[in-house]
């Protein structure tokens, strides 16, 4: 049988490169360098007993290393992950543009350019953290600030469509620079929508000027192996938050967003059908003490909290109180 071609490992010890299958490596829990060469630091707070904790994406060797500019990547022969800082002071005094902006439109476009050079032209999954996504950046929200810069990036892409938008999540971090990673491939994935929501790239203008540009989810076929990518997922139904202040009804209706997507997977996949019970999931949790009871409900649900990771971050409405993404790759049954 052949090995699964990406998988996503969670540990709290640094990665070593993998026998070679290392794609990439995210170190949440503080900001300073990294002792490995192949990823970056996140500060989210690992709400785990350890200070410190990994996510790494493996894929199939040999993989390959470069760097364009401010973007560092690896890549096999089907997936590249990509990862860029951005500092905003770098961006600071442009007529028209806050710096977030001015910064969020230069990373993006920093990464069309690399998919552009290196011919994995299809964006697949972005993770985005911004500082303090919540406050005020002079008369907008910053998280509106940064989707202004987004959106700007992907309407002057040729690889960038609205209704085939990579899955994503956006989180705040406390400090730190605008951190965007990335999964690219040579071919397409099928983006998911979730029929309970709108496509965010339609959300209406009380949201902010500009629309978030990011699917409910992505279903990515290779040659052995079939994988979801569900993107961060909140309590959210049509465009409105939901159950403002009520913590449990939130992650249920979190959790019933999530299995809609699945849904959505299963009516595309391939592969034999996704369960919610085997996704490894990501817990951004705005209250550090609210860790138990989300726990809890994921474990009755879907009884995979012990394989979950918790961080703490701000989610991108200042109401919303949890989100969560989730992943999961399936081989590919090969006759
Ligand atoms: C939402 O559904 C919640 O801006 O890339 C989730 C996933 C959210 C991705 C993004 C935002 C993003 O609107 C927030």
């Amino acid at each position: 049988m052949a090995a699964v071609s990406l998988s996503l490992d969670m540990q709290y010890l640094q990665p070593d490169l993998a026998g070679g299958r290392l794609l990439g490596a995210v170190r949440y829990g503080h900001a300073g360098p990294l002792e490995i060469s192949t990823g970056l630091a996140v500060p989210l707070r690992c709400l785990e007993s350890a200070p410190v904790c990994w996510t790494s994406w493996l894929g199939q060797a040999p993989i390959a290393q470069g760097r364009l500019g401010q973007l560092q990547y690896r890549h096999n022969q089907d997936l590249l992950f990509g990862h860029i800082q951005l500092r905003e002071a770098d961006f600071a005094g442009q007529t028209g543009a806050s710096a977030l902006q001015a910064a969020s439109h230069a990373g993006y476009q920093a990464i069309f350019d690399a998919l552009h050079a290196t011919g994995f032209t299809h964006l697949v999954r972005c993770w985005n953290y911004l500082p303090d996504i919540n406050a005020d950046g002079g008369g907008l929200e910053r998280y509106r600030q940064f989707n202004i810069g987004r959106q700007d990036a992907f309407a002057t892409s040729p690889h960038a469509s609205l209704e085939a938008a990579p899955a994503a999540s956006a989180l705040g971090t406390p400090s730190g620079d605008l951190s965007i990673y990335f999964l690219a491939s040579h071919t397409p994935a099928v983006a998911l929508e979730n029929p309970r929501q709108v496509p965010a790239y339609r959300y209406p203008s009380q949201y902010g000027p500009r629309t978030p540009i990011f699917s409910r989810g992505g279903l990515l076929s290779l040659a052995h192996s079939e994988t979801l990518f569900i993107s961060g997922t909140a309590s959210i139904l049509g465009h409105e938050s939901v159950h403002p202040g009520k913590l449990a009804e939130q992650t249920e209706e979190t959790l019933r967003n999530i299995a809609a997507v699945v849904a959505a997977a299963n009516a595309r996949a391939i592969s034999q059908p996704f369960t919610c019970e085997e996704l490894t999931l990501k817990v951004f949790v705005r209250h550090a003490v609210d860790l138990p009871q989300i726990r809890q409900i994921i474990d009755r649900q879907w009884g995979s909290a012990g394989k979950a990771l918790f961080l703490q971050a701000d989610v991108c409405r200042a109401e919303l109180l949890v989100e969560i993404e989730a992943f999961c790759s399936h081989c590919r049954e090969t006759s």
